[in-house]
């Protein structure tokens, strides 16, 4: 398939001004009667009228009330063109579509019985013949007729105008959609659902309705999906003075869903895994998961509907954007400076080690990509996650009242529109009177930076400089970088631990500030403070305000004094999390080479000794602890090697693990001791965080494997009231020898059995086990409960052994890696998105030892050789081997 280019973007020559859609539901063939008003785009380039069609049966079609006979137009492969068109027209388009045997979960398709759609990015083409771009905006009725019985409930977007009997055991409902909206946000969704729901009154005093649309035994778990619903729509008006600007606002949970959720408007769509929860099934990372999902959705109500993209080149105009708010959402439910602080840890935690490695690889691409084969494959943390990173630094860089001035200035000009990512930089510059045009490298250029610091103390003169130097490495069609403009917020420490005002060279020393942005522009740079007495220690990339690499040549002492005493909570986790890097890196050179363990050698007296001090800091909030107490993962330290070894690095951080246990030995069971959660169970922040540091504490304890760790973990595992504790004390019964572990995974089974988010939970607590090998992955997969066409299902099992089981997954034989080339190839034949997310697997292949590398490009070449693949899963195959 070709590569579209970004460079090729042309306006559409005929615009939709209004869309009648009329559905005849019917799983084994649903009939769609599309009736387009168009006319001529005055910005277009001639009289050509494109549509998009994918796998769908054309039944008719008429212009301006004649048919069209086979000569008037042309199909090839996908588009229908007609040629020599009016400017006015009316197309009537009639197609017959089998949402039964749709297993793509694009476009419309059943699952459990019941209708769904998907349309983004490419779905609605799956529907009918469509101009189905985003920058084509169009006013939807939709009318929706099928079986009452069957398909009692029936909705589509905006505002229900009429609903009735049709006769002969059928009913309808018409739908009205106020606003215009690109076709990607179109959906419906009919069958047996029950809803929870809400009225609320907006400070306009609007009124709206709210709901939550489930299966019929899932009512019990609606509560806290609404509770985040109101918690955005409360936020974003609050914030960023955003309404809800709809009478009726819905969430339907589908179980079959490729990914998270969609924002459709006014009908959100989403994966049960981001709506169910109460507190016997879901987890605490679950519930805040739930409200990040929720609130981002609705976020993208205005940062994706109202303004959309132009483009899927400018994906990330929305979706960046709508991460970064539902990012900044969820840490101002936390409150707490070291509550913030974790989720800006968890965050940062997903970039580094998801899209440190993306950026690094053959799928590296820019946040504004140049060119792609299918855009399903560009949903990445590249759009999402660095994305984010992006938006957010606008906000370092203007302010916060800067920013909301930016996101001001943006809809005055935007709301309506299908825009740029250029267009939203513009508003930003121009709002905050700043010049950002070298800011644009940012969508421009791919890469992680990389910031090399260097400092110089005078004592005499009393001066501090600090040089900060940027390079970029090369990736897939950009061999050179230009510098990026990056803000890089920095503290310095004086002896006390105490922070000291920083004046730059040539300022006035009244009222400075503690925390300040140096900007970075050029390849290198030296900032000067002035009155630095002793030598301070600096606290660089505050809250991490820049998506880069920064690389400072700290001694251990220094980091350990960071850890005790930097004020920025990010930074603080930081130092321990370097220090602990060293020591596991250190270990993982000694089983490379053969040598023992030996912990004198690997100096871990520095860590132990300051964990001990921030564990017992009461003033931190508990889910901090949790988090200077985990240690990198295996991932995070693979990405600091030039050659990966998983089996060692595995050892390593396992000898390190069993280190601490023996060392903590008594604050870990004071910390299992201090931090339960009796009473009824809440999600908040502290109680979560109770929980958190709890477990952690136990499954630490649960590699010294004897008696009194085993006794504990079964204690909690019989009494949990909750599945945080309960699946907390069956992964720490799963890391022993304890004798009732193998009974504690039935009877978990037993219990959960008509829990499909439970038994996911099952799946994947068996797939990331060390004790799990490829045997026992493909026993699991004969199991009763599973299966391939569920995503959630194929994701709990498969993409949990490939993605996080490194060491059983890279075994020294190629078996996994056979295995997820059989994997890739079986899912492929039934949803291409799937198989392409799981073919990313290997795209790092370049960077493992030699055996395991030659052994990887087998199984690529095996996916590659194998006929008929989907374009999905050939764009990332093709781009792996070049
Ligand atoms: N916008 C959707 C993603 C659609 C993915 C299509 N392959 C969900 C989201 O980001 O909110
Ligand atoms: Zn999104």
């Amino acid at each position: 398939s070709p590569a579209i280019l970004r460079s090729n973007y042309a306006p559409p020559n005929y615009l939709v001004d209004t869309v009648e859609l009329g559905f005849d539901l019917d799983p084994a063939l649903t009939r769609v009667a599309a009736r387009l008003t168009m006319r001529r785009n005055p910005d277009g380039r001639s009289n050509e009228i494109v549509l998009y069609g994918d796998a769908v049966e054309l039944v008719a079609l008429r212009m301006n009330g004649k048919p069209l006979t086979r000569r008037a137009y042309r199909l090839n492969g996908g588009e229908l063109h007609i040629p020599n068109a009016p400017d006015e027209v009316t197309l009537e388009i009639e197609t017959a579509l089998q949402p039964d045997a749709n297993t793509s979960l694009m476009g419309l398709y059943v699952s459990n019985g019941n209708f769904f759609t998907q349309c983004e990015a490419e779905g609605f083409r799956k529907i009918t013949w469509f101009p189905d771009r985003p920058d084509v905006m169009a006013r939807y009725t939709v009318m929706l007729r099928a079986d009452k019985r069957a398909y009692p409930v029936l909705l589509s977007n905006g505002n229900l105008v009429e609903e009735g009997d049709l006769g002969d055991g059928r009913h309808y409902a018409l739908w009205e959609d106020p606003f215009m909206k690109p076709s990607y946000l179109f959906a419906l969704v009919a069958g047996k659902l029950v809803c929870q729901e809400e009225r609320i009154t907006q400070p306009s005093g609007r009124e709206a309705l709210l709901q939550v649309w489930v299966e019929e035994g899932n009512l019990d778990k609606t509560q806290h999906a609404m509770d985040s619903l109101v918690n955005s729509i409360r936020w974003d008006e609050a914030r960023f003075g955003l309404e809800l600007d709809l009478d009726r606002f819905m969430i339907v949970a589908v179980g079959d869903f490729n990914m998270g959720a969609m924002e459709n408007k006014g009908l959100n769509i989403f994966n049960t895994k981001y709506v169910l929860a109460n507190p016997r099934i879901a987890t605490d990372a679950d519930y805040a998961n739930i409200e990040a999902v929720v609130g981002h959705e609705y976020f993208h109500n205005w940062t994706g509907n109202r303004v959309t993209c132009r483009d899927w080149f400018q994906l990330s105009l929305k979706e960046g954007l709508t991460v970064f708010r539902d990012q900044e959402f969820s840490a101002d439910m936390v409150g707490t400076d070291s509550g913030r602080a974790v989720k800006r840890i968890d965050d940062v935690r997903v970039l580094r080690q998801a899209q440190f490695p993306e950026d690094a690889g053959p799928m590296a691409h820019p946040v504004r990509p140049d060119s792609y084969v299918e855009i399903s494959n560009f949903y990445t943390v590249t759009i999402y996650e660095k994305g984010s990173e992006v938006v957010r630094m606008y906000q370092t860089l203007l302010g916060r009242d800067g920013f909301r001035k930016g996101m001001d200035l943006y809809f005055e000009r935007h709301d309506g529109q299908a825009v740029t990512c250029d267009d939203f930089r513009a508003a930003m510059a121009d709002a905050g009177g700043r010049n950002l045009d070298q800011f644009e490298r940012w969508y421009s250029q791919a890469g992680t930076p990389r910031v090399t610091v260097a400092t110089r103390h005078d004592i005499e003169a009393g001066t501090y400089d600090i040089t900060l130097a940027q390079s970029c490495p090369p990736t897939p069609g950009q061999k050179t970088k230009l510098p990026f403009h990056i803000p890089v917020k920095v503290g310095l420490l004086a002896a006390t631990g105490a922070d000291l005002p920083l004046v730059l060279e040539g300022e006035d020393a009244a009222s400075a500030p503690t925390t300040r942005v140096l900007e970075l522009t050029e390849a290198s740079q030296t900032f000067r403070f002035t009155g630095i007495e002793g030598k301070p220690v600096p606290s660089l990339l505050r809250d991490f305000s820049a998506p880069v690499i920064l690389e400072y040549d700290y001694s251990d002492d220094e980091l350990a004094f960071l850890m005790a005493n930097d004020s920025d909570p990010f930074n603080r986790w930081e130092a321990g999390q370097r220090l602990a890097t060293r020591r596991l890196l250190t270990l993982t050179r000694m089983v490379q080479d053969q040598e023992p363990m030996r912990e004198t050698t690997a100096n871990l007296e520095t860590y132990t000794a300051v964990l001990h001090k921030t564990l017992d800091d009461a003033t931190l909030d508990p889910s901090f602890r949790e988090m200077v107490l985990t240690l990198p993962s295996e991932g995070m330290l693979a990405e600091q090697m030039d050659v990966i070894t998983p089996q060692e690095i595995h050892t390593a951080r396992q000898f390190m693990r069993r280190l601490l246990a023996r060392t903590l030995r008594n604050e870990l069971v004071q910390l299992v001791d201090l931090n339960q959660t009796p009473g009824d169970y809440s999600p908040d922040a502290l109680s979560a965080g109770k929980r958190g540091l709890k477990n952690v504490a136990m499954l630490y304890l649960s590699e010294l494997d004897d008696t009194d760790t085993h006794a504990m973990a079964q204690a909690q595992y019989d009494q949990a009231s909750n599945m945080t504790d309960r699946i907390a004390a069956l992964s720490a019964l799963q890391n022993s020898s304890a004798p009732g572990r193998q009974d504690a995974l039935e009877r978990f089974y037993t219990e959960f059995e008509d829990e499909p988010l439970v038994i996911d939970k099952w799946f994947a607590l068996q797939a990331t086990s060390p004790a799990t090998d490829v045997a026992a992955v493909r026993a699991l997969m004969r199991h009763p409960a599973f299966s391939m066409k569920n995503p959630n299902r194929a994701r709990s099992l498969i993409f949990s052994f490939c993605n996080g089981n490194p060491s059983r997954f890279h075994a020294a034989d190629g078996s996994g890696y056979r295995f997820w080339a059989e994997q890739v190839i079986a899912l492929d034949a039934i949803n291409p998105q799937v198989s392409a997310r799981l073919a990313r697997t290997l795209d790092r292949w370049r960077k493992y030892a030699p055996a395991l590398q030659s052994q990887m490009q087998d199984a690529l070449q095996r996916v590659a050789a194998t006929p008929k693949l989907s374009k999905d899963l050939s764009e990332v195959i093709n781009k792996s081997l070049a």
